[in-house]
């Protein structure tokens, strides 16, 4: 019987060596194993990624190694996704989300937005690259309770700024809480640019906007 760092461990190296063929039952020895999907998830997969992008900084690996480390990644959401569902029918609170214009990184928004439904909340995805008047239009036309933002890259951040400058535009800034988290973000990047909160990661994000939603 492998220890829970075993099981572990194979499934970052999984994602490490881009082996899509076993990352599936990689993922469901994990569950058999009874490690949650979360654990899975953030202890797993996305260490995994880490290294991958350590790996690209070092010219180690490449786009296509990057591309394929994200199919990976995705191919075992896939077969957790069901185990991190909520059966709550009772929806706890409204997030729309999305990655900003200009990036095309979605694994880490669309880790948040299947652990926010999870934890309850309806969850209104735009995708990626998507542009401030998007987001303004969702605002209006779904009334969340709260905003997330999603980006990876330091030319990117500043598309969050101009989402809240567009809220602000159009009068709906003071309406929702504004989330916004990717590995560039800081919380002194969220305070220059008026967003409520930045999050280091997919569980403090889930936490904060629980927190948010309860006070009401
Ligand atoms: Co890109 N990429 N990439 N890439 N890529 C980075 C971000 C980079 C740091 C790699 C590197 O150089 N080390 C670098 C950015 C450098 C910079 O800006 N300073 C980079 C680059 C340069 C690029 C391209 C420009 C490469 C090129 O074309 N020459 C290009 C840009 C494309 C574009 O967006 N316009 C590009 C493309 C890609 C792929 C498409 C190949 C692929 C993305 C696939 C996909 O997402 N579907 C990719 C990948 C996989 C990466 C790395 C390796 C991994 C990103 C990832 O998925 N991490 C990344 C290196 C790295 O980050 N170390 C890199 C795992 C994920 C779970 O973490 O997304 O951080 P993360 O999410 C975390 C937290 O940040 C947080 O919670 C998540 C889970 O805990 N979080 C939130 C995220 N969003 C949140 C929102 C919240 C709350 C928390 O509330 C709303």
């Amino acid at each position: 019987m492998r220890s829970r760092e075993e099981i572990l461990n194979k499934i970052k190296d999984a994602i490490v060596n881009l082996d899509i063929d076993n990352i599936r039952e990689l993922c469901m020895n994990a569950i058999n194993a009874g490690i949650s999907a979360y654990d899975i998830v953030m202890k797993g997969m996305a260490k995994g990624m880490e290294i991958v992008g350590e790996k690209y900084e070092r010219n180690e690996y490449f786009l296509a190694e990057l591309i394929m480390a994200g199919e990976v990644m995705k191919e075992g959401m896939k077969f957790l996704e069901p185990y991190l569902k909520s059966d709550e029918i009772k929806k706890v609170g409204k997030v729309v989300i999305g990655t900003v214009r200009g990036d095309l990184h979605d694994i880490g928004k669309n880790i948040v937005a299947t652990l926010l439904s999870a934890a309850g909340f309806e969850v209104i995805d735009l995708g990626v690259d998507v542009p401030p008047e998007k987001f303004v239009e969702a605002v209006r036309e779904h009334n969340p309770d709260i905003v997330g933002m999603s980006a990876l890259l330091t030319t990117t951040m500043i598309e969050m700024e101009n989402v809240i400058k567009a809220l602000k535009e159009a009068g709906l800034r003071d309406k929702v809480k504004i989330i916004i988290g990717g590995a560039p973000i800081t919380s002194e990047f969220a305070e220059k640019i008026g967003a409520d909160v930045a999050a280091k990661d997919a569980i403090e994000g889930v936490n904060i906007c629980k927190s948010w939603v309860m006070k009401r």
